[in-house]
């Protein structure tokens, strides 16, 4: 089982001389840590031999790399993120592997990239392990989302939390607000809200929370709601967002519609973008329904705001 696998190696990184940078980038130009590299290899030799398998993506490969099932024509295809927040393996920080799962289109033997360019609502199982106090692995595949427990004597993970449900409403958000300059006029509106607790909008005081490792963010969110967004904004390495849809933002909104929640990137379900390339971004809202709810209507507010002059217009008009 790799997450059990990754876990010894996150456990022993220390021990090992395996932290730090491995002294590369990969395919998306970010430093690669060392642990980044050993998760992937953890991973592809793990699953390359899967009967059920024709290919596999990686956020630490270039292009996707087939199974030895190629000629068999393995169901399905496995897409993952070796080491989700690996910026936090030195910090000894939480980090996590995110993985999805889709069925390969049968017709095209060997598998292709494009057979991967599939809407997140294709996705057949969705999950991630994350290594922090405890192992944990949390997964759907369609029908709720359910925890389960790594007990490190047996190297069994036990069922601990079946049917995780977020609650609609919440009063945490976690964004890096230290990017709040570039931030687009409705996410700035949302957490200025959020911000000014009792004495704005709201009326009520809001906590905001930041680990920087998403699987760790949605953790805490399928625990006790919460709602965790990384918008697109005016820098060039972000304008679409940062987060990569196929193996990062799809996984995770499965497992939050599954538990109740709700994601979004604004103007749309995550779930129903089309996917033109492996590594592409998206801007993620997601987490609990009443609050991704809110900052749609702000997106569309903000998108629309002439016709809502024009009516505030008519009225005062009608009135007088
Ligand atoms: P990777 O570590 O897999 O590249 O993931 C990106 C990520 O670390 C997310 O897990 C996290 O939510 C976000 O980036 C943190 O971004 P920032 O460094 O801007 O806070």
């Amino acid at each position: 089982m790799c997450c059990r696998t990754i876990a010894a190696a996150v456990d022993r990184s220390a021990l090992a001389g395996t932290t730090g940078s491995a002294g590369v980038d990969n395919v998306q130009g970010e430093e690669q840590k060392k642990l980044d590299i050993i998760a992937n290899d953890i991973l592809l030799e793990g699953t390359r031999e899967h009967a059920a398998l024709a290919a596999l993506a990686s956020e630490e490969m270039a292009r996707i790399s087939r199974t030895s099932q190629e000629r068999t024509a393995g169901q399905y295809l496995l897409l993952f993120d070796p080491l989700d927040g690996s910026s936090n393996v030195d910090i000894n920080a939480p980090v996590g592997t995110i993985f999805s799962i889709l069925r390969c289109p049968g017709a095209r033997v060997p598998a292709t990239e494009a057979d991967f360019l599939q809407p997140g609502s294709e996705q057949v199982c969705a999950g991630y392990a994350i290594y922090g106090p405890a192992t944990m692995l949390v997964l759907t595949t369609g029908e709720g989302t359910h925890g389960f427990t790594l007990e490190r004597g047996s190297g069994e993970f036990i069922l601990t939390h079946p049917r995780m449900s977020i609650p609609c409403q919440t009063r945490e958000f976690a964004i890096n607000t230290a990017n709040t300059r570039h931030w687009e006029s409705p996410v700035k509106r949302y957490v200025q809200e959020c911000m000014a607790g009792t004495h704005g909008p709201r009326q009520q005081d809001f906590n905001m929370r930041w680990v920087a490792a998403m699987v760790a963010d949605v953790h805490r969110i399928l625990l006790r709601g919460g709602v965790f967004l990384y918008p697109q904004d005016g820098r060039e390495v972000s304008r679409f967002g940062k987060l990569r849809l196929l193996y990062e933002a799809n996984p995770m909104s499965m497992l939050v519609e599954q538990a109740g929640g709700k994601s979004s990137t604004g103007h749309e379900r995550v779930m129903d973008i089309q996917p033109h390339t492996l590594h592409q971004r998206t801007p993620v809202m997601l987490g609990s329904r009443d609050e991704v709810e809110r900052l749609e209507n702000y997106h569309q507010h903000a998108r629309r705001p002439l016709p809502d002059l024009v009516d505030a217009l008519r009225n005062l008009w009608t009135e007088y």
